[in-house]
């Protein structure tokens, strides 16, 4: 086995975050890694995929699998991003439920809770947005969780602002199991970062479009080009499902569409230490949420029905 200069065994966890949609998974990610790994928003269903970050603390290595909000789900997208969810839970050597503790028990944490039961990886609780709510709701919280079923740990954060992050990933470190690391030591994620940029200019439509809008689109990075002077050069299509749509996204005289562009442009020139020209197209393609090709993109399996 490895052995690292204070000559502690390593440790290399593998560690799933679910939860219901929104309750705060790819925040707790980015604030466990240190760095943006995952998109946010303060949409529901903003994870479509798996997404790992990837963080060091002391002798461990964690991996953490951000997943997509488990939900009842509708259409074939939607249950592909559930059935990935639950896929990450399997995968993992230890399942940490997040849950809304504003929101508390609601019916997709409650389906959550009896589907857990059947997951053999230990579990952990952690209440998220403890900003939210005052301390007797919380511990109250807490126990009726801990009644329906056992957690190893209950923990407490704010991963928005970091309360309590750092408790958190100390326990996990020292509850991974011993092994060998599996990624390099300063990698974050294993992404590619035209997956990564994708998902970037992703979080701008949510964060500027409204309504069904962000749900029925979805980004890819069609092109990655290295310029002389070490600039970048990206083209991406954001596919929608209807020319109305589309409209929608270009904005008036083009203006919606700039401002998502130099907003994602910015922060992809930030999260690759790259100067970058991003160039956006929309594209109307009906039924997008049927195509496997499109589902290959995002990196979900394509449900038959
Ligand atoms: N007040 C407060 N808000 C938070 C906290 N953590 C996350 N949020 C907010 O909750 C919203 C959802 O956060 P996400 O990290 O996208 O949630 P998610 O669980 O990954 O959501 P899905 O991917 O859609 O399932 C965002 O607006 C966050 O800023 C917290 O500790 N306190
Ligand atoms: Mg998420």
């Amino acid at each position: 086995m490895a052995e690292r200069a204070d000559s502690q065994p390593t440790r290399c966890g593998f560690i799933a975050i679910i939860g219901a949609p929104n309750v705060g998974k790819s925040t707790l990610v980015n604030a466990l890694v240190g760095a943006k790994v995952a998109i946010v928003s303060h949409k529901v269903q903003t994870t479509r995929a798996l997404v790992r970050g990837i963080a060091t603390e002391e002798n461990a290595q964690l991996i953490f699998i951000d997943t997509p909000g488990i939900f009842a789900p509708r259409r074939r997208l939607d249950r592909a991003m559930v059935t990935t969810a639950w896929a990450g839970a399997h995968d993992a050597d230890l399942v940490c439920l997040l849950v809304d503790a504003k929101r508390g028990i609601d019916d997709d944490t409650a389906a959550i809770l009896d589907r857990l039961a059947q997951v053999r990886a230990p579990r952990v609780l952690i209440l998220n947005k403890v900003d939210l709510v005052d301390k007797p709701v919380l511990l109250t919280l807490a126990q009726s969780l801990n009644q329906r079923i056992a957690f190893e740990a209950t923990f407490m954060t704010a991963a928005l602002s970091g309360d309590g992050v750092a408790d958190l990933k100390r326990w996990l470190a020292a509850r991974a199991p011993e092994g060998p690391w599996h990624y390099p030591e300063d990698e974050i994620s294993d992404a590619p970062l035209r997956h990564l940029a994708a998902e970037i200019t992703r979080e701008k439509l949510y964060l500027r479009l409204h309504q069904e809008l962000p749900y029925q689109s979805t980004v890819e990075t069609e092109s990655w080009k290295e310029l002389r002077g070490g600039a970048v050069r990206i083209e991406q299509t954001i596919y929608v499902e209807r020319d109305s749509q589309k409209k929608i996204v270009l904005g008036k005289g083009g203006a919606t569409i700039k401002a998502i562009g130099a907003e994602a442009r910015r922060e992809i020139a930030a999260a690759i230490e790259q100067k970058v020209h991003l160039f956006l197209f929309v594209k109307v393609r009906e039924g997008w949420g049927d195509d496997p090709e499109r589902y290959r993109e995002m990196g979900l399996e394509f449900p038959k029905e």
